[in-house]
């Protein structure tokens, strides 16, 4: 795959955030690796091997809420062999059980393919008590089942990924209409893992357009109507601290999105659909040198995030207006309720968010749920309680190395508990 340079970045202490860079061959030929640094000839080569490599080491997670089964088994054809495929699902089981027709298609892809796969239900009673005695009785509603939400799901995707024992963990939506599509968000997430250089990084994709039907003809636009005024925000927040207005950030919304599991298990995730943008927040919170990290030791490091444009088109499902404003809404909440978020950029949302209906003069948005991270798990527990009591935890020609460690291999110490507590800015990032 060959991508264009990213020649400017932009920093928030530890979190370095490149600009947008766009896939310029999908496939690159036989030549050599260019993506070491200081080869720059406006355009980096990661090679087919270099790809490889993190595939070999990467969980794919499919979050899916009652997705039909020939769109799911496009997505499930356009995932890199070699990568490790999670489904979690939120699907009804009544009155037909769309979760076992959707285990029936992995599994008939994994025969057929002879690849392997995990699969679980976000409401298995099973799957809530695991998490409960693994430590993280948060994820647990009141009805005694693991919340319902996107976020939540990702998360339970993560740990997956961290029982299993690989290095990387991307996300890709169930809803993908198009399989070449997600075939390039994948090698697009390699690529950018291994050009990123660092244990603790992050790939997020910015697809190049969007298909629309507008009086009967195709449109393709640029973005979508949620990640603008997202995108807007999150840049506004950086700008605040650096004083110099910039429009770095593509990719707040990316719900098609990659990281080392050194990183995302040190991240709080944000439930629902707040998780995409909270995953920025979070960075800066905990890695952007204004409040005090749990982590020094990655604060001393960087935590370079890659944006890729890809080249399909991304076609998905369309859930409607009030869905849309509903995400772009929990994104503002969870930035406004950030600590390192400073009161200028506090008064735009507020002011906006009245201008839109979306709040009474004078009221406060709600806060969103974030969830301690999941390096916080003893994994030990949370697969012996999967494997005694969830019904829907499938492995398909998978199985843990035994045993499992409490503790994810890659993580020197554990990760703490609780979340580091919410403190005002102490000092300005750079
Ligand atoms: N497991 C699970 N998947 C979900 C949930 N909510 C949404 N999804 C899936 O997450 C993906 C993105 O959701 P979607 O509603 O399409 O949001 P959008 O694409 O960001 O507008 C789709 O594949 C959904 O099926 C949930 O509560 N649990
Ligand atoms: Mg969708």
């Amino acid at each position: 795959m060959r991508l264009a340079d990213s020649f400017r970045s932009e920093r928030f202490g530890a979190v370095r955030i490149h600009e947008l860079q766009r896939v310029i061959e999908l496939d690159s030929g036989a030549l050599p690796d260019t993506g070491a640094s200081g080869q720059s000839s406006g355009s980096r080569v990661v090679s087919a091997n270099a790809i490889r490599a993190i595939e070999s080491e990467m969980v794919v997670v499919v979050p899916c809420m009652n997705e039909t089964r020939s769109v799911i088994e496009g997505v499930l054809s356009g995932i890199p062999h070699d990568c490790l495929i999670v489904l979690v699902s939120n699907s009804d089981r009544r009155p037909v059980d769309r979760f076992e027709i959707e285990v029936q298609t992995v599994e008939q892809f994994c025969r057929l393919t002879g690849r392997p796969a995990i699969t679980v239900h976000q409401k298995d009673p099973g799957v809530a008590a695991a998490f409960k005695a693994a430590g993280l009785p948060e994820l647990i509603g009141d009805d005694g089942l693991v919340r319902n939400g996107k976020g939540e799901a990702m998360l339970i995707g993560m740990a997956l990924a961290a029982l299993s024992g690989r290095s990387y963990v991307g996300y890709v939506d169930a809803d993908n209409y198009v399989p070449g599509a997600v075939h390039e968000y994948c090698k697009a997430y390699a690529a950018g893992l291994h050009l990123a250089g660092s244990p603790y990084s992050m790939v997020r994709i910015s697809w190049h357009s969007k298909p629309k039907l507008r009086d009967g003809r195709l449109f393709f636009s640029r973005r979508g109507r949620s990640s603008e005024v997202t995108n807007a925000f999150l840049n506004r927040a950086v700008a605040e601290y650096s004083g110099f207005g910039t429009e770095v950030i593509a990719t707040g919304n990316a719900g098609e999105h990659a990281l080392s599991l050194e990183l995302g298990l040190r991240l709080r995730l944000a439930g629902g659909f707040a998780v995409e943008p909270y995953e920025y927040i979070d960075l800066f919170e905990q890695f952007g040198g204004v409040l005090e990290s749990a982590h020094p030791d990655v604060v001393a490091s960087s935590v370079p995030v890659l944006q890729i444009e890809t080249r399909n088109p991304h076609f998905h499902d369309n859930k409607g207006d009030e869905h849309v404003q509903g995400m772009r809404m929990q994104a503002l909440n969870v930035l406004y309720h950030s600590p390192v978020t400073l009161p200028a950029v506090r008064a735009a949302i507020l002011e906006f968010m009245v201008a839109q209906g979306a709040l009474e003069p004078g009221q406060e948005p709600p806060r969103e749920r974030v969830y301690p991270p999941v390096g916080s798990l003893a994994f030990d527990l949370l697969y012996d309680a999967l494997d005694a009591e969830a019904t829907s935890f499938r492995r398909i020609g998978w199985a843990p190395a035994a045993p499992v460690p409490a503790r994810w291999p890659g993580l020197g110490s554990a990760i703490p508990v609780s979340p580091a507590p919410a403190r005002e800015p102490v000092a300005a990032a750079d």
